[in-house]
């Protein structure tokens, strides 16, 4: 059977980037404590309380998923800053954007009974429609129950982020993503993965997905309605700008302000919605040439 290599919490960026550029998934070991866990258990516990499941295969009619962790969550704003997986989705997303962006976040339960689901690549949120070449995700899994081939450890395929698309893979060909709470998967855009059969009577399987994508593509949980304004000013200027209220580049993204007929906040960066004076990462005019000479790669 194939297997997902565990790496130790101590581990370099250039250790894991390594992984993921030959097998597009591996496990770090106990990333986080107990008291974390805790923690999230506590935020998380209200929503995970109440029965609501998947509609189709693909969500798992026997599986709970609570969106929101940023604007619900302290424990989980604290996980999606962690500096390890920030300084990996950095390095691994580099060569394909200018930045990166916290694209996806859920809790996803799978109970017992629930059938596994089908092999999937994430990247096929945008229709399929972006280059192999890109690479648009950098995404974790941390595990927040102990996950088991028995109680619906993620299905990994090592290395099939270089497959062909169509290639079906043998059952030997697949890893189960076994962890112990506080351990994380990360895992690209482009490798096959899927939620496993839980077959236990008695076990849930609770993980904590964060993805990173570029920050030129649209996120797949839209943050400015899952995480308005009026709670987002609540929020640190970190977590903010890594979920979107912030510019990708000279104009991507910016916003004007509907109500100022001042036009204080015009054409202007997201970052001022929450500040009483104006900045703006990309304030400064570049030049123009090099601007046009730098939009087509
Ligand atoms: O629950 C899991 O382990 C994986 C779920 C998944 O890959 C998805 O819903 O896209
Ligand atoms: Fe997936």
């Amino acid at each position: 059977m194939a297997t997902l290599k565990h790496l130790n919490p101590d581990c370099s960026t250039d250790e894991i980037l390594d992984v993921l550029d030959k097998d597009a998934g591996l496990i770090i070991d106990n990333l986080i404590d107990k008291d974390q866990i805790n923690k999230i258990n506590a935020d998380l516990d209200p929503y995970l309380k109440v029965d609501v499941y998947g509609r189709d295969d693909f969500t798992g009619f026997k599986t709970k998923r609570v969106g929101a962790l940023i604007a619900r969550s302290k424990a989980c704003r604290d996980l999606a800053l962690h500096k390890k997986i920030n300084d990996v989705s950095k390095k691994y997303l580099e060569p394909h954007g200018d930045g990166y962006q916290l694209h996806f976040t859920s809790a996803v339960c799978i109970g017992p009974g629930e059938s596994k689901q089908i092999l999937h690549r994430d990247r096929g949120i945008w229709g399929g429609y972006l280059p192999r070449k890109v690479e648009p995700l950098m995404s974790t899994i941390w595990a927040i129950t102990e996950f088991t081939k028995a109680n619906g450890a993620t299905q990994v395929v090592p290395g099939s982020h270089k497959w062909d698309k169509d290639r079906i893979p043998t059952e030997k060909e697949i890893a189960y993503a076994e962890m112990k709470p506080g351990s994380v998967l990360l895992y690209t855009g482009t490798v096959l993965h899927g939620g496993g059969q839980n077959e236990t009577t008695d076990e849930s399987r609770t993980g904590v997905f964060l993805h990173y994508a570029l920050n030129w593509l649209r996120q797949e949980e839209n943050q400015y309605l899952s995480c308005p304004p009026d709670v987002a000013k609540d929020l640190s200027p970190e977590i903010r700008s890594l979920i979107g209220y912030s510019k990708g580049g000279y104009v991507l993204g910016f916003y004007s302000d509907p109500h100022d007929k001042t036009a204080t906040y015009e054409s202007v960066s997201p970052e001022n919605m929450f500040k009483d004076h104006l900045i703006d990462d990309f304030s400064s005019l570049p030049d123009p040439t090099e601007l046009v000479s730098k939009s087509t790669k």
